[in-house]
């Protein structure tokens, strides 16, 4: 017998329509296909405004020198201007990366160049211990008009150095093995935790810049930077400029506040009155909190880490051999150094940059994201949860 065409179609559309019935029980699906859920964001987002809601900041959470709505808006108009008009820093994003990160890193780069660089066109400065491919270059370039550079480290500032008594590090690194400790094993993720703590400014390709953005694979931009952070930086005199912090695995670093009291102990003369020791520590510098800004996401002035204090604080770690004997990281490192050594002002927490570097995200809030056109999830922000320190830093203030 044949079946007519159209019995077909009306079955098909049956069978459709029975099992978005059966579908609909689930709020996640029925959130996604009821009409209210198209284009527009879920009603507990917003509130009766139509402003975002889920704040775990309260608005006008802003730390002193944090840019005014009405500076960000005179600084926006840096944006519309043609690129040789335009005042700039001196400033470059910095990428260490291996070719194999090249998929994760185009990620990271693309919307670096959506959300702000199409416009600011900052040069681009890419780091590895090894040669770039020429694949890796080609498709790097290809994601930006702005002039991207490509360096080689030095063997001396990335390998681990004779003096380490290898059989005290590979013993430690078993320990480490047997109690688990992430990248315990690896010597490459030392190297690179020392090259990051002591050595990346000194890298010829820049040494014609002042500041820097350190942007790594698989991070994601959340929002519109309609002004340029690096003017902001160099207007406001800051050294240091974070979206995340947290708290350290101290297994990582047992010895690493013993050594910073010794440095403090010997050179006072480095230390300003007015620095931010109330973040890192809670009884004065007497014990380390464990609290340090998130380095995969830095903006920084390089001239603060070529200084006298931090480049003596910096040798003085790297002779206790902690990058190796310990697994030292370069978070806790150039943040102890930072807050050590500059005065706590210095320090700015880019607020309306929406940032995530797996598993921690920071969303703006508020007026911020809606100027941003952020696409986080308000209501999905570390800031203020239990295990962030960014509540010590805005007390501080
Ligand atoms: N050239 C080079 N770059 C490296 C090496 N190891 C890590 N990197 C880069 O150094 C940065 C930090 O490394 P990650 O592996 O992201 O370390 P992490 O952020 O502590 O850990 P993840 O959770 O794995 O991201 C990234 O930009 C990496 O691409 C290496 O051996 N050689
Ligand atoms: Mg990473």
């Amino acid at each position: 017998m044949v079946v007519p065409r159209w019995r077909y179609i009306g079955g098909a559309v049956g069978v459709l329509f029975f099992l978005h019935l059966v579908l609909s029980i689930h709020p996640t699906y029925r959130s996604h296909t009821s009409p209210s859920g198209f284009g527009f964001l879920p009603s507990s987002w917003t509130t009766e405004e139509g402003q975002w809601s889920g704040s775990h900041v309260p608005d006008g959470t802003y730390t002193p020198g944090q840019p005014s709505a009405e500076d960000l808006r005179a600084m926006a108009k840096v944006g519309s201007k043609k690129l040789s008009e335009r005042r700039r820093a001196k400033a470059t994003f910095v990428v260490l990366a291996r070719n194999s990160d090249l998929g994760e890193l185009l990620f990271s780069m693309k919307q670096m160049e959506d959300r702000f660089n199409n416009w600011a066109q900052y040069d681009w400065v890419f780091l590895n211990d090894d040669d770039f491919t020429d694949e890796f270059k080609r498709y790097t370039q290809a994601l930006t008009s702005a002039t991207c550079k490509y360096g080689k480290i030095p063997a001396e500032h990335w390998h681990q150095p004779d003096w380490i008594d290898e059989d005290k590090a590979r013993k430690s690194r078993e320990e480490m093995i047997r109690k688990k400790i992430i990248y315990g094993h690896s010597v490459p993720y030392r190297n690179m935790c020392r090259f990051n703590s002591g050595f990346f400014f000194k890298h010829p390709l820049l040494a014609e810049y002042d500041y820097y953005w350190r942007v790594e694979p698989n991070v994601r931009f959340f929002c519109d930077i309609n002004y340029d952070p690096f003017l902001l930086m160099q207007d406001q005199n800051k050294v240091y400029g974070f979206t995340l912090s947290l708290y350290e695995y101290i297994d990582t670093i047992p010895t690493l506040w013993d050594a910073t009291k010794e440095f403090a102990a010997a050179h006072p003369e480095y230390i300003p009155k007015d620095n931010a020791m109330q973040f890192i520590s809670d009884d004065g510098g007497d014990t380390y909190n464990k609290c340090h800004f998130w380095s995969n996401f830095e903006i920084g002035d390089l001239n603060f880490w070529r200084g006298e204090a931090y480049e003596a604080y910096f040798d003085f770690l790297d002779k206790k051999g902690g990058f190796y004997y310990e697994r030292w990281g370069d978070a806790p490192v150039h943040s102890i150094g930072v807050a050590l050594l500059a005065p706590k002002e210095q320090i700015h927490w880019f607020d309306d940059i929406g940032y995530k570097h797996e598993p921690f995200q920071h969303c703006p809030q508020g007026d911020a994201h809606a100027r941003g056109k952020c696409w986080c999830d308000p209501s999905d922000n570390f800031d203020f949860e239990w295990y962030s320190c960014t509540k010590r830093f805005v007390d501080m203030f």
